[in-house]
């Protein structure tokens, strides 16, 4: 017995980018902290290639959202380069090739019929405003970024009527100041990373507020990386750790863009910690009024936790209220190293559905990366990638099953819809529907990616009974 898990209808059915990792750094006057790294330090990436060109999508759009089009993209997402559009990060100055490109972009997703959604700021803070100014912990950032922002909405207001602020804000806070994976490479920064998650979620109450006030029809979120937090056990110094992993890093985002403040519980242990960040009076009702609209749910793969054993901290870390777990039964993504774990996006509709019942979110990125996919290469040249369509149809059965249950979900985008350039692995895993053969830029569509539309033609697909139970 097979099912039709049939989804709502004008359902989202999308892919996401970003403008570093697809068109790169070509025809900018400033850099990003991402650029910044490359230049210095090229040997930190797979096989020492960068963001210069990337997938060159600075060329190749109007053929690319042709190809989208094909693979029945009705929706892309992508990023605007605050170092690409804004010629003078201080004066707001802009450049106008920046504003040529974007609006050329425009025309062809609109030509395409593809409803284009921007986002703001994806890893990409100008190296300028780290040098000067310490980045996102300095508010003078947060007004240039606001000011950066009105420029974005009184450009592209009349074409652009979904705007997301920031992507993943705890990757930055991770990467950037507690483990140094990312430019500017700080470790164990406990406090100025509190005041950097600070600053990002005043950034978005302001940026929300500005594009409200000029469109008040138009929809503005945040994406956030969710990944739900699973005890190792029942005992309650696990079901502890779990609850401070998720207060840290799910609910400091989510609480203060929905419900317009911090959770209590947060602000109080921050506050016996001493690590509480600097607010203004007025911040308090700024939150409060400007709220998210929409929120997407970038999911990769869950966190599992523990109760920590006793560590010593120098300085103050998240990390002394939990410890990761190892499960050992996990199923693993061998190239990335990431458990794989479909169910856990219906956890997340769940908890998405009890803690913030009116708002509606979509899954705004999943997706598997692969290592030399030309191994799945059939006899015509494409890429027989079965293993990304039922990565994806397994993810897509939990979400339905949440959705039937009165989950507010209106869409699903995947990561990515070309092959792009990844922070550190470059183009060592591929993630797109679209192949992008990076000796010559040219573009071949995926098996993954006829199956994608004829997922979006009907709006859904065909499964066994239950076949993921
Ligand atoms: C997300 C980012 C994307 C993308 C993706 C895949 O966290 O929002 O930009 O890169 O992860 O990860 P990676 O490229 O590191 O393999």
């Amino acid at each position: 017995m097979s099912t039709f898990l049939k989804f709502p209808p004008n359902f989202l059915w999308g892919a996401a980018m970003s403008g570093p990792q697809s068109e790169g750094w070509l025809g900018k006057r400033h850099e990003n902290i991402m650029d910044t790294w490359y230049r210095i330090c090229r040997n930190d990436f797979y096989e020492g290639v960068g963001p210069d060109v990337a997938s060159d999508f600075l060329h190749h759009f109007e053929n690319d959202f042709r190809l989208m089009k094909e693979i029945g993209l009705n929706s892309f997402r992508t990023s605007i380069q605050w170092t690409r559009l804004i010629a003078n990060l201080e004066t707001g100055e802009l450049d106008p090739n920046g504003i040529a490109f974007y609006q050329a972009m425009i025309r062809a997703a609109k030509a395409n019929e593809i409803k284009l959604i921007f986002n703001l700021h994806h890893f990409d803070l100008p190296t300028d405003l780290l040098d000067r100014y310490a980045g996102w912990e300095s508010r003078h950032v947060v007004d240039l970024f606001v000011k950066y922002a009105k420029t974005a909405f009184q450009l592209f207001k009349d074409e652009i009527h979904e705007w997301t602020t920031f992507n993943e804000p705890m990757v930055m806070i991770d990467g950037g100041y507690l483990y140094g994976y990312h430019y500017p490479h700080y470790k164990n920064e406990g406090k100025r990373a509190v005041q950097v998650l600070y600053h990002i979620v005043l950034a978005n109450a302001l940026v929300t507020q500005a594009y409200h006030q000029l469109d008040p029809e138009g929809k503005i979120g945040i994406i956030v990386n969710v990944t739900p937090a699973y005890p190792r056990s029942d005992r309650k110094e696990d079901q502890e750790a779990a609850r401070f992993f998720d207060l840290f890093h799910w609910r400091s985002f989510l609480d203060a863009s929905i419900h317009g403040h911090f959770p209590d519980e947060l602000v109080e242990i921050l506050r016996k910690d001493g690590v509480l960040w600097k607010a203004e009076a007025k911040d308090e009702s700024l939150l409060s009024l400007n709220r998210s609209d929409f929120i997407g749910i970038n999911y990769y793969h869950p966190t599992r936790v523990q109760a920590t054993e006793g560590q010593i901290f120098e300085k103050w870390l998240p990390d002394q209220y939990y410890a990761h777990y190892d499960w050992p039964e996990k199923r693993v993504d061998p190239y990335k190293d990431w458990e794989i774990f479909p169910k856990a996006l219906y956890d997340i509709a769940k908890e998405m559905t009890k803690r913030y019942p009116k708002t509606p979110w979509f899954v705004s990125e999943t997706g598997m990366g692969v290592h030399d996919e030309g191994r799945f290469r059939n006899k015509d040249g494409v890429i027989e990638d079965l293993y990304r369509i039922n990565f994806y149809k397994e993810h897509l059965f939990w979400l339905h099953k949440a959705i039937e249950e009165g989950a507010s979900c209106f869409g699903f985008h995947t990561w990515a819809a070309l092959d792009c350039w990844s922070w550190n692995n470059a183009y060592k895993n591929r993630y797109g529907f679209i192949e992008v053969d990076l000796n010559d830029q040219t573009r071949t569509i995926k098996k993954s990616g006829r199956w994608y539309r004829q997922v979006s033609l009907e709006n859904g697909f065909e499964i066994e009974e239950d076949p993921f139970v």
